[in-house]
């Protein structure tokens, strides 16, 4: 039977409204459970609320970074650009919360700092940042994997007398950089995006690079009407296409051949045809780019040549092409004209490796180089990823064991879903899950989709707590393991690897043996009744 919520007592608490939060919260309303949503932000959308840095847009193309639930929602909403941008996201996920009516059961403006569970009640205490506290049978954990910002450790970060920046957390309505001189510190993904934009603004823009990244063109623009019909026809099958594909990215249009098999010619035509298609198809050409480093040397000496035909000085172009690991082992950005900002005679590059900063200044940013002089300083350094979201809340499971302390050499879960020793705690996209090496979209909906028919598995079965066995975890923890030392992704210094934190436990996260093969694991362990689970009920 639900909960009522009176008195703050709820059938579950959901962290987060982002993708994940708002169909999550759908969903348990559909099966007549009380649900409460509690959001940090001021706003629902999540990655969608805080990433709104000039040029912020998703990687995926917007027919299949989106919902797949409902047909009634998608025939009502149209994407205006091939890759949607950041203000057309949130205004998609603010619409799905008024769409379905889920604003009610969402408190926003509201942090939750700890989740404990109380063993003998079996249920959750949860305690938000309000001083509230209020009880659930089940916490889902709709955190993010990107929520998280990496703060600049750079000695005098705070002693800069311009204005600072962070493209994680901009400023509402935006910053005009006209008439400025501003630094870029990083380049990923998010920096990547922002720079174009900044650098037709600014007076003068230096970008700060420690590791150049790999960039493919976007060819974004207005959608194509034809794609629209095309989809609008044909969604479904579309759709499941997506979820049959490795990345649960359709538009990756995976190959079979090897790389190697076929001639340099036909190598470099096929590369061709992607680089012009746009987008991360790039990767699909062949099947064993990821797997094979002779095989990966051939797209990356293709970016190069790409990058040396795209940038006019061919110093800065030789520093901005990776060298150091393999194409896609990091995931590799999708660009609006980034390498042709550095033929603008207002932008420069400072290899961080050539001279390291010593120190942000109050007047700029040092280097062994010397000092620069800057209005403003835009930090795109990055996240503490995956896990950083679930270590910053005091969860603690069976016996007051702490979430963070159990994960201190690495996080460990079954099928990135849950956590042993904690019951009735559920993450979506969590580490162990394709979550990151997929389309987000898609995995999110199997995630939430999984932990509703879970919990309506067990509300059936009057049972009351379920949870990872000890030993399914482990497996489930090898097998993560193995599937990735198959690749060539841990020979780059990633965030998939925590690479990218200082301290943090360097173990690959997200799970690399594809989206399908992990829906149909996930499918088979709750066809033999939770397999890997300890379910009990009335205490037995
Ligand atoms: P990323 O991809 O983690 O990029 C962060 C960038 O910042 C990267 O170039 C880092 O260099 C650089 N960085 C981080 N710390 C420093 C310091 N201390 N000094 C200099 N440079 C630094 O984050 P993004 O936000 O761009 O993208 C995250 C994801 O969001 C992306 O993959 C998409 O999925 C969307 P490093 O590589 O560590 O040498």
């Amino acid at each position: 039977m639900a909960d009522g919520a009176q008195g703050g007592a709820y059938d579950v608490a959901i962290v987060g409204a982002g993708f994940s939060g708002l169909y999550m919260l759908h969903r348990l309303r559909e099966l007549g459970l009380s649900a409460r949503v509690f959001e940090a932000g001021p706003s629902v959308g999540g990655t969608w609320y805080w990433n709104r840095y000039p040029g912020a847009r998703v990687d995926i193309e917007s027919q299949e970074y989106c919902y797949s639930f409902s047909p009634e929602l998608d025939a009502e909403w149209t994407w205006s650009e091939r890759y949607a941008a950041q203000p057309e996201l949130l205004a998609y996920l603010n619409h799905v919360a008024d769409r379905f009516d889920l604003r009610p059961d969402i408190q926003l403006e509201t942090r939750v700092t700890a989740a404990h569970y109380a063993e003998a009640a079996r249920r959750w205490m949860v305690t938000t940042d309000r001083g509230e506290r209020v009880t659930a049978r089940h916490v889902v954990m709709a955190t993010g994997c990107l929520s998280v910002a990496k703060e600049p450790d750079m000695p005098g970060a705070d002693s800069f007398a311009g204005a600072s920046y962070h493209t994680h957390r901009w400023p509402d309505g935006g910053v005009d950089f006209t008439g400025k001189r501003v630094a870029v510190i990083g380049t990923g993904s998010s920096a990547i995006q922002a720079i174009p934009q900044i650098a037709a603004q600014a007076a003068h823009l230096t970008v700060y690079q420690r590791t150049p990244n790999f960039s493919v063109p976007a060819h974004n623009g207005p959608t194509d009407p034809a794609v629209a019909a095309d989809w609008a026809a044909n969604r479904a099958q579309y759709r499941q296409e997506a979820r049959d594909a490795g990345f649960a990215i359709r538009a990756v249009r995976q190959a079979e051949e090897t790389a190697l098999a076929v001639s340099p010619e036909e190598r470099a035509a096929a590369f061709e045809a992607r680089w012009a298609h746009g987008g991360f198809c790039l990767l699909g050409a062949y099947s064993d780019l990821i797997f094979d480093k002779a095989a990966n040397d051939t797209a990356v000496a293709f970016v190069a040549d790409k990058i040396r035909s795209l940038v006019e000085d061919p110093a800065t172009a030789e520093k901005l092409i990776p060298k150091t690991y393999p194409i896609g082992s990091k995931r590799i950005c999708v660009d609006t004209g980034y390498y042709q900002t550095f033929n603008r005679p207002n932008v420069s590059l400072v290899d961080l490796i050539e001279t390291p900063i010593e120190a942000i200044t109050p007047a700029g940013v040092r280097t062994t180089a010397g000092e620069e002089r800057f209005d403003a300083i835009v930090y795109a350094i990055g996240f503490d990823a995956m896990t950083g979201a679930l270590s910053k809340i005091d969860i603690r499971g069976k016996g007051g064991a702490a979430l963070r302390d159990r994960w201190a050499e690495g996080p460990k879960s079954y099928l990135g879903l849950m956590v042993a020793g904690f019951p009735n705690l559920f993450i979506v996209t969590g580490p162990g899950s394709p979550s990151v090496l997929s389309n987000m979209a898609v995995s999110i909906e199997q995630h939430v989709e999984w932990i509703s028919d879970c919990i309506a598995w067990m509300g059936e079965r009057q049972a009351d707590a379920i949870e990872a066995s000890e030993a399914a975890q482990e497996a489930w923890v090898a097998h993560v393991n193995e599937v990735a030392d198959l690749t060539l992704y841990p020979q780059a210094n990633s965030w998939y690897l925590g690479a990218n934190v200082p301290g943090k436990p360097r173990v690959f996260m997200p799970y690399i043996g594809g989206f399908p093969a992990y829906r149909e694991k996930c499918a088979e362990v709750a066809a033999k009744g939770y397999e890997g689970f300890l379910v009990t009920a009335g205490g037995a």
